[in-house]
């Protein structure tokens, strides 16, 4: 298999507008992650993932572009990002950088042209359609966000098509003059040195011929992978990316492993490697089978031919150990249990801010509090049907992507050290017990735990390039697998619930080695192949073969 810096890697996700404050208006901001810098240092990363530092005006939370080549106040300047750039390289680290081209925000220029008039020349830069015989939308396609992808604009009578929220109009990646633009800002990044792009919906670009109604529209996987996808990713990789030494990572909903491939083959030359959602959008609580399926099914689709990612969390998702693991009396377990999995799973792992300290979800007590606009959407569209609003909020609640948007939690003063101002969203409130200067004084934190998986990657190929078997196939509870390379064998044994399990390790395994484990009293050496695990423990062992 060949080997490449970004499939050894490990990537630590700044979502900075919550990392940390350095001026007092409750943003974090690129000066806070410049000052926090060597913290991401110690952890062992090597490359961080930037989320959109762009001119914004902030309707999802930068997602919403209304200029891609400057910076918006509340991050900086765009000397602030220079600086910041420096000093990641400094470290010896990477940058890469959020890339949002399926819309822009309706105030981008663009659109404001594209808006004025039926004969503006940036008209065709978006998708405009009229409304359907019967008058009303031109299909019955919900959005991510909305009732419905389109938004009636009365000054030309027309609708036009958006993905997401009504201030995210999709882009017309049709139009080679879209296409062009698009290439020549993401040159303007690439030039100024940064390390690579994480994509955003990057399978969206391409809409699906004639706007046929759908069957099901509540299941909006209509808006992704639609034929002419792999020209458009094709033409930027020949134009663009292959020109320079990154990592480019596509955010590709819906994917199968099958399809997945098509975007990553190493023969494609399209994108290096791809978040899939088959956990994180599908699998709204743990599911132990479900979750050995979906690992076994995209390493057989790719092992050896493309390259995937790990992760449970994002800014997008509840964090991991309130979602998947145990938040309450085993959180340390828990937290600890996941990480030894996504670190050894085959792909490149990723760490979301917050996440190395064992951060945990939200539940405020209104809506107020709330901010993410999937969710305030939501519960505007179903409090209007007269549904009781208390029900509708804690039916969001769970999955509101705000669980992982609140501050970071830097130590027990308040605000949990994150600003000297009113933070845009409340901090947890569990911020005294959980705190950075709490786990960095405790060697036996969550943190170091982070820090000594990512070492073991740096010295153990096995865990980057190995094989992938599961052992434990229809096992609810317990996951056993191994990752093997050239006769070196690294055994993963993990008691994802409450209570202790029984469990027999391998013939081969004896005499193995004690490479790392959640609980301190582990024996270093396999004498008894008959072992009990605690309750969330997770162990790595090594022998050779
Ligand atoms: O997310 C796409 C999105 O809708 C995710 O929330 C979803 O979990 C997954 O991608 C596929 O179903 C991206 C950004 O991460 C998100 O923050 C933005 O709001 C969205 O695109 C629009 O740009």
């Amino acid at each position: 298999m060949n080997k490449r810096w970004w499939k050894e890697a490990v990537v630590y996700q700044v979502y900075w507008r919550s990392f940390f404050d350095t001026d007092g208006d409750g943003y974090g901001d690129i000066r806070g992650v410049i000052e926090k810098l060597d913290y991401i240092k110690k952890l062992g990363v090597d490359v961080i993932w930037l989320n959109p530092v762009y001119e914004s005006p902030d309707k999802d939370n930068g997602y919403d572009i209304s200029d891609y080549q400057s910076v918006m106040d509340k991050a900086g300047s765009m000397d602030d990002w220079e600086n910041l750039l420096n000093e990641v390289h400094r470290r010896d680290m990477k940058l890469i950088m959020d890339l949002v081209v399926n819309h822009t925000s309706d105030q981008h220029p663009w659109f404001q042209e594209s808006r004025s008039s039926k004969e503006n020349p940036k008209r065709d830069w978006y998708i405009w359609k009229d409304p359907s015989a019967e008058g009303g939308p031109p299909n019955n396609w919900r959005s991510y966000f909305t009732p419905s992808t389109w938004e009636y604009d009365e000054k030309t009578g027309q609708y036009y098509f958006h993905s997401f929220a009504v201030e995210q109009p999709d882009l017309n990646w049709r139009n080679p003059e879209v296409r062009e633009a698009i290439f020549d800002m993401m040159k303007f990044w690439l030039d100024k040195g940064i390390d690579g792009f994480r994509m955003d919906v990057i399978n969206l670009l391409a809409k699906l011929e004639g706007f046929p109604d759908a069957e099901q529209p509540e299941k909006i996987n209509y808006l992704g992978n639609n034929p002419g996808i792999h020209a458009y990713l094709q033409e930027m990789n020949e134009k663009v990316l292959r020109h320079y030494d990154i990592m480019t990572v596509g955010e590709i909903p819906f994917v199968t492993p099958e399809d997945g491939l098509k975007y990553v083959g190493e023969d494609r030359d399209e994108l290096h490697t791809l978040f899939h959602f088959e956990v994180a959008d599908d699998m709204p609580t743990w599911d132990m089978l479900r979750f050995k399926e979906i690992q076994k099914t995209w390493y057989e689709g790719m092992y050896g031919k493309g390259w995937n990612s790990q992760f449970l969390n994002n800014h997008d998702h509840t964090r991991q150990v309130t979602r998947y693991g145990n938040d309450g009396e085993y959180r340390e377990k828990s937290a600890k249990l996941l990480a030894t999995m996504i670190h050894t799973l085959p792909g490149t792992p990723y760490i979301f801010q917050g996440e190395e300290i064992g951060m945990t979800g939200v539940d405020f007590d209104s809506i107020e509090d709330y901010h993410d606009i999937a969710m305030k959407n939501k519960y505007e569209e179903e409090v209007g049907k007269g549904r009781d609003p208390q029900k509708v909020l804690e039916e969001l609640k769970p999955l509101s992507r705000d669980n992982s948007r609140t501050p970071v939690q830097w130590d027990n003063t308040k605000h949990a050290g994150f600003t000297d101002g009113e933070p845009w969203i409340p901090v947890n409130p569990n911020y005294k017990e959980i705190n950075v200067e709490q786990a960095l004084e405790d060697p036996t934190s969550i943190f170091y735990y982070y820090q000594k998986l990512i070492s073991l990657r740096k010295e153990n190929d096995v865990m980057v390039y190995g094989n992938y078997e599961d052992l434990s196939e229809g096992d609810e509870r317990l996951y056993m697998y191994t990752r093997s390379l050239d006769g070196v064998t690294w055994l993963v044994v993990l008691n994802h619930s409450d209570e202790a399990h029984d469990l027999e390790l391998p013939e081969e395994s004896k005499g193995a080695q004690l490479m790392i484990g959640n609980y301190g009293d582990t024996e270093k050496t396999v004498r008894e192949l008959e072992t009990t695990l605690q309750p969330h423990e997770a162990r790595i062992y090594e022998y050779t073969n």
